[in-house]
């Protein structure tokens, strides 16, 4: 434990002295250049992205970071991913691990390192290593299908939960970024064979759906990367028959793409004729056993309409199981809160999700104080804290929040636009405290150049986000037309009819599919219900610079990013209660030097020792609290007593040893 040491910072920021926004930066800094990307707020663990390979993880680490007490080491997300699978075993508390932060600030990094620790310390026995061997595998599998090269990270994952794909990059990337990896990985990796079969070409800038400017990623092998997708496939317990299927729609998907680009059929879509590409069709048909004379009628009747499809939330949960018990250890890799220049639906989206999961972590985190609290047997005075429920009600609220008034317009008949929709949330929220527009400002008499008259303001908790209405309605109907689902539904391939149930004439009758907004809430819904019931452990990644550079650390961004994860609120949450605890026999282990009868020998037990030590060093009463086995310190000014008593202490047996030693020879 060297939670002091000042040429690295403190390891708690919880210890910071004084705590402010500055101090943390300066803090934070100090240890990335000393290469110690870790620091804990309390239980929470900071991570740094190194951008380099640090020589901190494998099995050496592993072994240490086991079993140890939190404190005992160096903070570490080992240490992190200990603490969470020793609660899941001792305690038989399912837990979830929450990583949270902005793309490229290492969350699926994160969560991979998590992965991998309990893979290689929990139970041994054959089926629990076929389930470890699966849930290692499904990584290869989900970025392949699920992340991307963008301007902002090379890998980043660009998906949610098991549904909620970044569907529009399928279509169109901006500059700078790929498609998803899995068409370079087909076209680059599969033998000559497959691609026939396939009717592929090997050549990615025959594809209008692959940027053409950049096919490759630096340091990324696209051909092996195939093997070992296949690979992994066949290790997550698909069989051949069924990666088949998996590639032949990825290639119909490819195909598709050629198909649609042509001009005529995009300017006067309405009649057959629009597809001069007759022989892509045809190919189409014969690769997943669809008419294709049908399929040509589905894609040219009035209803086609590509690239409006665009919900963007990245938050992939993968649920470590742990063989026979089942208790659940849940990894939570989300997407950060995000204020760019021009804010979309997705940037709304995004950015709800945060609001929701700040509100569990301020519930939980508060709940989880009271519960030690309350354990140990410490008396508690509640502490007040700003929670957000008020901007999660505006924009989740069942009749009247902003997701409300957007389905009720996207299903209002008569005329609906954008603009409608924003005139509706300026009336019903003219005088609400989160929310701005230009109307309402006017109504005030404020002036604000950056705002626009299509804009709408909310004051999220991490700072104000003004989103632009612009395509709202569109993207919120996330409409798929009905004529083709039902020519996919008639495809002799069992995957692809899997996927579009709503073809089935069966199931015609169905009322329409629900928006993008409402499945939203509800997934967001079910997924609060399940963090309220699993132990919470949270990682909170940052994310160094813009350029994905090892050593660079600019503090305007890091400073940016500490504000969007209430860093700071979470330090002064931790210390507004008892900053710091620690069980009575590593406290007593470490502090005994300072006192004359504990030192050199203790013979009682560990709770006696700490409180004769602590007694005789005369410490005002109210800053401490017995629990039934920690002892609690109110301030950080206490614990930096306490150490530097034990600093000057270490200095004086150094001293005497030296001089014992001397007069020895
Ligand atoms: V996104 O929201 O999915 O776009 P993430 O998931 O937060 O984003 P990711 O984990 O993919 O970021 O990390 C980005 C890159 O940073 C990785 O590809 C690594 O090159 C690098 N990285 C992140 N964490 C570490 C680490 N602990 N050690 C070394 C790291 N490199
Ligand atoms: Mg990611």
């Amino acid at each position: 434990m060297a939670l002091l040491e000042r040429s690295i910072g403190v390891e708690d920021l919880v210890l910071l002295e004084p705590l402010a926004q500055e101090s943390m930066l300066k803090n934070l800094q100090l240890r990335y250049e000393k290469k110690e990307i870790y620091t804990y707020i309390g239980n929470v663990l900071i991570s740094v992205n190194p951008y380099q390979q640090l020589p901190i993880y494998g099995p050496d680490f592993i072994a240490k970071y086991r079993d140890c007490t939190f404190y005992e080491e160096k903070p570490h997300i080992y240490a992190l991913a200990n603490m969470a699978y020793q609660s899941l075993r001792d305690q038989n508390r399912d837990q979830c691990i929450l990583i949270t932060g902005e793309s490229g600030a290492g969350k699926t990094e994160a969560s991979k390192l998590v992965m991998s620790f309990v893979a290689a310390v929990c139970e041994k026995g054959e089926q629990v290593n076929s389930v470890k061997e699966q849930l290692l595998q499904s990584n290869p599998v989900l970025e392949a299908f699920g992340n991307a090269k963008t301007i902002r990270n090379n890998n980043s994952s660009r998906f949610v939960s098991e549904h909620l794909l970044e569907k529009s990059r399928v279509v169109k990337q901006l500059e700078g970024e790929r498609n998803f990896h899995i068409f370079y990985q087909l076209l680059a990796g599969a033998d000559a064979q497959l691609l026939k079969a396939l009717k592929l070409d090997r050549d990615p800038c025959g594809y209008t759906y692959l940027n053409r400017e950049v096919s490759r990623v630096n340091g990324m092998d696209d051909e092996s990367n195939f093997k070992a997708v296949q690979n992994a496939m066949a290790v997550i317990g698909f069989s051949e028959a069924e990666i088949r299927q998996v590639l032949e729609v990825t290639a119909l998907v490819l195909k598709l793409g050629n198909v649609e680009l042509m001009d005529e059929f995009q300017a006067n879509g309405l009649s057959a004729s629009g597809i001069r590409d007759g022989k892509g069709i045809q190919e189409i048909g014969e690769l997943v056993g669809l008419n294709s004379q049908e399929l040509e009628r589905a894609l040219c009747s009035k209803t086609v309409k590509t690239g409006k499809e665009n919900v963007v939330t990245q938050l992939t949960i993968t649920q470590v199981g742990t063989g026979e018990k089942k208790k659940v250890m849940g990894v939570l890799d989300i997407y950060g809160f995000e204020i760019l220049e021009d804010n979309s639906f997705e940037q709304f989206v995004i950015n709800y999700c945060n609001e929701k999961l700040q509100q569990v972590f301020i519930e939980m985190t508060l709940k989880e104080e009271q519960e030690e609290y309350k354990k140990e047997g410490i008396q508690w005075t509640k502490v007040d804290f700003s929670d957000n429920n008020i901007i999660c009600n505006l924009i989740e609220h069942n009749q009247k929040g902003i997701l409300a008034m957007l389905d009720e317009e996207c299903l209002r008949p008569g005329q609906v636009s954008d603009t409608t929709f924003l005139a509706k949330l300026n009336h019903l929220f003219s005088k609400h405290s989160h929310y701005e527009s230009k109307v309402t400002l006017n109504a005030q008499r404020q002036s604000d150049h950056t705002m626009s008259f299509n804009c709408f303001r909310i004051c999220h908790y991490a700072g104000k986000v003004t989103y632009n209405v612009t395509s709202f309605i569109d993207k919120n109907n996330d409409l798929l037309f009905r004529d083709l689902s039902q020519a996919m539904w008639k495809a002799r391939h069992p995957l692809l009819r899997s996927m579009f149930p709503e073809g089935d004439p069966k199931n015609a009758s169905l009322k329409r599919p629900p928006t993008a907004g409402t499945q939203l809430k509800s997934s967001v819904a079910i997924l609060m219900k399940n963090l309220y019931s699993k132990n919470p452990n949270y990682i909170r990644c940052i994310k160094p610079n813009e350029h994905q550079q090892c050593g660079q650390f600019s503090s305007e961004l890091v400073a940016t990013q500490t504000r969007y994860l209430g860093l700071l609120e979470n330090v002064r949450v931790r210390r507004a209660g008892y900053a710091y605890r620690q069980g009575y026999k590593p406290f007593l282990e470490r502090y005994r030097l300072l006192n004359r009868s504990t030192w050199p020998r203790w013979n009682g037990g560990d709770r006696e020792g700490v409180e004769k030590l602590l007694g005789e060093l005369s410490i005002s009463s109210e800053e401490l609290a017995f629990g039934k086995t920690k002892i609690f310190i109110k301030s950080p000014k206490t614990l930096f007593y306490l150490e530097e008593q034990r600093r000057l202490r270490l200095q004086q047996l150094a001293t005497l040893i030296q001089k014992t030693y001397r007069g020895w020879r």
